[in-house]
């Protein structure tokens, strides 16, 4: 598939998706937003893991597009933010880990959009922020929900009420992300734990990223009964008997993700 603002990459099962709108600062418009949930429902089945970067070395994303949505009104302004958050939540619930590799600007929905993938890592030249009540507007692509989430309530919202850009070092400290490299290093760095990711068994991977998902909003009874059961699932699956049978051997096991 070929797009006008994602470039995209396949190399040993791990796909690597770069927005790419240098004249914005990879900033998300409606059609980058199309486009990145295009190639979501399309991915090829053989990938394990997904990294998402940003073009240049200036910027992940610096945010939803200013300019689409300086003239809307009310009902076209959420309809805008339903199609960011209908998006970002694909990512989240996609059956494969997300690694967001983050080089750069990562503002309002581009701090969203590092915020809807399972691991966060970036450049020392990162910086992170949800800046939209200094345009006023309010984080709309979930940005409310997911930061509270991530770094807890009462640094979320002065993250929010403020508008304050932070730098990577920051991040790493409140936990917004989990490493921080050199710019050079970044997708190294990601490819890294993709492989490692990538060399466990897929379908146990996908179903731990579910329980991690569902169970945050579950009470206790209902979480620890989710897990009991995709844990039972997982003994109906060809890789846990693979597993299991080269630990006991001393081999290494090779999945297939069934
Ligand atoms: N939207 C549109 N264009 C942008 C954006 C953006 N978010 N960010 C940068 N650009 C453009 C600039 O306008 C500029 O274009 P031009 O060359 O034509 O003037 C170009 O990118 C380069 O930017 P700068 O010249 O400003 O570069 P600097 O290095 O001086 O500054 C910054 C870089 C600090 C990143 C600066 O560009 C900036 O502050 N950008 C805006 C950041 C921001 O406020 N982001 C949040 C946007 S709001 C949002 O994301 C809400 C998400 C939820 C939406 C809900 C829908 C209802």
């Amino acid at each position: 598939m070929n797009y006008n603002f994602l470039k995209t990459e396949l190399k040993d099962n791990i796909a690597v998706l770069t927005i790419s709108a240098p004249k914005s600062l990879n900033a998300l418009n409606s059609t980058i937003l199309g486009e990145i949930g295009n190639y979501l429902d399309n991915i090829d089945k053989s990938v394990r893991c997904l990294i998402i970067t940003g073009d240049g070395e200036k910027s992940f994303v610096a945010g939803a597009d200013i300019s689409e949505m300086a003239n809307l009104n009310a009902a076209e302004g959420e309809a805008f933010g339903k199609r960011g958050a209908d998006v970002f939540r694909k990512i989240e619930t996609l059956p494969i880990p997300v690694i967001a590799a983050v080089n750069g600007f990562a503002l309002g929905g581009g701090c969203e959009l590092a915020m809807a993938c399972d691991i966060r890592i970036c450049s020392s030249n990162a910086r992170f922020g949800q800046p939209e009540v200094g345009l006023g507007i309010i984080p709309g692509f979930s940005g409310t929900l997911r930061l509270a989430k991530l770094i807890g309530m009462g640094m979320a919202k002065q993250l929010i009420f403020t508008g304050r850009n932070i730098k990577a070092d920051e991040a790493l400290r409140i936990g917004l992300v989990n490493a921080v490299c050199e710019p050079a290093d970044l997708m190294a760095e990601a490819m890294k734990i993709a492989a490692s990711i990538c060399a466990n068994a897929p379908i146990a991977v996908a179903y731990a990223k579910e329980c991690i998902n569902a169970e945050w909003d579950l009470p206790a009874d209902e979480a620890i009964a989710y897990e009991s059961r995709l844990f039972g699932q997982c003994f109906a699956t060809q890789d846990q008997k693979t597993g299991m049978k080269a630990f006991l051997e001393k081999s290494k096991a090779e999945f297939i993700g069934k």
